[in-house]
């Protein structure tokens, strides 16, 4: 008699929503396969290579199960009532002598992949009463919140391409091949790509690097580094010197379009063509060809968010969709209808919080409840009136992933206290005085909150656990609750996260409380483990949108007023000669971030942190194949071995993200035996979008030699 089971779930690494199919042993707690889901009505049966390392981090002996501190002689167990108390104590102490300020809040990128931090994390930054919260996302995609809030009216009210509809689509600065997609929620977005290709569509990628997704596109266009902004605003030229403009259904629903069109009379193609490195002819053919199409959609993402402009081209890239007759149709950039819908209840015309407070050493704007990660280390190191004292870090690493990520260590290593909320002793936490370790994955039940939200196809799905745990763990919410009634005297969220998601689904669009056939609610997700669809994406606007005018506002002056800074660009670029390559960064199958390195399987083989240089680069300082060389900026410097390859522009450089696991301190011991190093040894903090205060790592100026 076999007592092997099996249990339906999500997999929650990426944004891609994965429905995995998991056989196990329930009496011994014993994994026996994970494969995609077949039946899940979102990704049928697709999942990659990250989703088996699930069971490795379930098992992972260095993975932490219980509180730990530090000690004079090292770390130490402690019992939750004691890291509570503690972490009370000194958190209300900093607190009392130096102001609610004193503590800041860095959250990770799993936060957004964690049902219950989805929901406890705004309570308990309230709670915990300081202005000093920074997260991932201001080294990630805060520009496409910035151009949602003012266009759109909301920073969460964010179009997503219609990839399984459209006829053309064009990706700037992103490689779903490899990431799986990001604000773009697409399981098997390689067949969805190649599905354009096949009902006779076209997909044109624009990336410094003949990326995977590059090589499986009809046309790819390599552009330098942070020139994307350029780009667009000449396709916008073009569109309008065309007279190829036009809004569809939205037509009473633009404001700002004659400024627009002002504005892009200065960007010809044959003004930005030899900036971008596209030529004039490649230009207008790509104008023509989106305009042409019978719909089509750009899509831009990480390579257009983190860097100088990012703010600039999130903007544009909506520009574009909306001028084309592409916005809010079908094929073209759309807006997802979840079941547990954000923004249920917003009404227009809120005045927004951009910038309403500054942050204290660079004078950065606070936005989306935060100030930019890269101002973190300054806001801890530099002293007076305000300085951050005592931090918390919440499933985050930025030692690794932050711009100058040395630097933020020194600057942990120099506060009063610091609490982690981990699951690792990392090369962030290990600066910490207390480590919390959470539950995680496959332990934990899940729905996508944030994910739903930016996803080609409505669909609902709630995971139970696979395993229960055991008595003294404790999940994420539970523990961000525990040191909010530690400072305060009451949880952060009064309620079990499946109560308010229960609540959500019977009040959201497709709710038991709505006219929605579905009638949704917890049981009915409980009683569909494979997932519910509920439909292609629906045009939905001018209703949906939350601007004071109940307009799209094409052209708001934060935007224009920042083309000065990238007109100087062209006028003036500012090449060091010290300095003279440009640093990207690259993403890597089997790796996520800094944090999934510690699965043997997905780390097997040699090292994949190489740095890729065209052949006339290294032919010209004499560095072949294999070779050590030194990587450095004025902020560090890193050696790896080179990779000679012309997949990179010329004067280009390629590192992937997220590794440096050989720091002393941690305990990550598979990770530990990998020689990758850290890109952000060498990217700097004063490489910001200074419009959004995003990261801006590509195109790091630094100097290459053979080590
Ligand atoms: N140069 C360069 N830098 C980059 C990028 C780049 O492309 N180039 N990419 C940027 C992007 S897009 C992002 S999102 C950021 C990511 O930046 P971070 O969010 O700072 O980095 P992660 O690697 O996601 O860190 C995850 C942390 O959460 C912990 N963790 C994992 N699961 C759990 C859990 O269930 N509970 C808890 N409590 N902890 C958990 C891990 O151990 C790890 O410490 O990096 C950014 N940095
Ligand atoms: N396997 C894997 N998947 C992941 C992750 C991972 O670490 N590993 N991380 C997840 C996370 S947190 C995120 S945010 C997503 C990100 O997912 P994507 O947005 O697809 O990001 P990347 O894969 O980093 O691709 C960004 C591309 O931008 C290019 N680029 C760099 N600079 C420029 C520029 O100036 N202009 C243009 N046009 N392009 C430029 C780079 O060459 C790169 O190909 O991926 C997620 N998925
Ligand atoms: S693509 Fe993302 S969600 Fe899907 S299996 Fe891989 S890591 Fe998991
Ligand atoms: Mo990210």
């Amino acid at each position: 008699m076999s007592d092997i089971k099996t249990h339906y779930r999500n997999c929650n690494i990426c944004e891609a929503m994965c429905g995995i199919e998991i056989k196990y042993k329930a009496e011994s707690k014993e994994i026996i396969s994970i494969k995609g889901d077949k039946n899940d009505p979102f990704s049928k049966g697709h999942m990659c290579p990250k989703a088996l390392a699930l069971q490795d981090f379930y098992e992972d002996k260095d993975r932490l199960k219980s509180p730990i501190k530090r000690m004079a002689d090292g770390w130490q167990e402690i019992s939750w009532q004691q890291a509570f108390a503690e972490i009370g104590e000194k958190f209300s102490a900093i607190q009392n002598a130096y102001g609610k300020n004193a503590l800041g809040i860095y959250l990770g990128n799993p936060n957004a992949h964690n049902f219950g931090n989805s929901l406890v994390l705004k309570p308990f930054s309230k709670a915990m009463g300081t202005l000093n919260r920074f997260s991932s996302a201001s080294t990630d995609q805060m520009p496409h919140h910035v151009a949602a809030n003012y266009m759109l009216g909301n920073g969460m009210l964010i179009p997503v391409p219609d990839i399984d509809r459209t006829d053309f689509m064009l990706i700037i600065g992103a490689n779903p091949v490899v990431s799986n997609g990001s604000m773009m929620t697409a399981p098997g977005v390689l067949n969805r790509l190649t599905a354009i290709q096949k009902r006779g569509g076209k997909v044109v990628v624009v990336d410094p690097q003949r990326t995977k997704t590059a090589k499986i596109a009809d046309q790819h266009l390599f552009i330098r580094p942070e020139k994307d902004a350029l780009l667009l605003l000449s396709l916008i030229h073009c569109i309008f010197a065309n007279n190829q403009v036009h809004l569809g259904h939205l037509s009473d629903s633009v404001n700002g379009l004659a400024d627009i069109e002002q504005m892009a009379k200065d960007y010809p193609p044959e003004a930005v063509a030899e900036h971008i490195g596209i030529s004039v002819d490649d230009i207008k053919t790509l104008a023509a060809e989106m305009s042409g199409a019978e719909s089509a959609v750009c899509y831009s993402r990480m390579g257009a968010s983190t860097q100088s402009f990012g703010g600039l081209c999130q903007w544009l890239t909506i520009v574009l969709n909306v001028i084309t007759g592409n916005f809010d149709r079908e094929g073209g950039a759309m807006f997802p209808l979840p079941a547990f819908n954000l923004l249920r209840g917003k009404t227009a015309g809120h005045p927004t919080n951009f910038g309403k407070y500054q942050s204290r050493v660079q004078k950065m704007p606070f936005f989306n409840g935060e100030f930019p990660t890269a101002t973190l280390a300054d806001e801890i190191l530099t002293e007076g009136d305000g300085q951050i004292k005592a931090m918390i870090t919440i499933a985050g690493n930025p030692v690794l992933s932050a711009p100058d990520g040395q630097k933020l260590g020194q600057a942990f290593q120099s506060l009063d206290f610091m609490v982690a909320v981990d699951i690792y002793l990392n090369e962030t936490t290990k600066h910490a005085d207390i480590i919390l370790p959470a539950t995680t994955g496959l332990e934990n039940s899940h729905y996508d909150i944030f994910f739903h939200s930016f996803a080609v196809r409505n669909t609902a799905k709630y995971s139970a656990p696979l395993f229960e745990k055991t008595e003294h763990q404790l999940a994420d919410w539970e523990i961000l609750n525990g040191i909010a009634e530690a400072v305060t005297g009451k949880p952060a969220l009064p309620y079990a996260p499946e109560m308010i998601l229960d609540m959500e689904l019977k009040a959201g669009p497709y709710g038991k409380e709505s006219d929605s056939e579905q009638a949704l609610d917890l049981e009915k997700l409980k009683a569909n483990p494979h997932g519910i669809d509920l439909g292609s994406l629906q045009p939905s606007l001018p209703k949906r949108l939350l601007t004071a005018s109940g307009k799209i506002e094409l052209a708001p002056s934060l935007f224009i007023n920042d083309l000065p800074r990238l007109n100087k660009l062209i006028l003036s670029p500012a090449i060091d000669p010290h300095y003279p390559f440009e640093l990207i960064s690259r993403r890597l199958v089997k790796s996520h971030n800094t944090w999934t390195q510690n699965s043997a399987r997905l780390v097997k083989g040699k090292n994949p942190v190489t740095l890729e240089i065209h052949p006339t680069d290294a032919d010209k300082l004499g560095i072949s194949q294999g070779q050590l060389v030194v990587v450095s900026s004025p902020v560090g410097e890193v050696t790896l071995p080179a990779s000679v390859t012309d997949d990179v522009l010329v004067g280009v450089v390629s590192m992937p993200q997220g590794w440096g696991h050989n720091q002393a301190g941690t305990q990550m011991t598979t990770a530990a035996t990998q020689a990758g190093v850290s890109i952000n040894d060498v990217t700097a903090a004063d490489r910001v979008d200074v419009l959004t205060g995003n990261a801006a790592f590509n195109g790091t100026p630094v100097a290459i030699r053979a080590a």
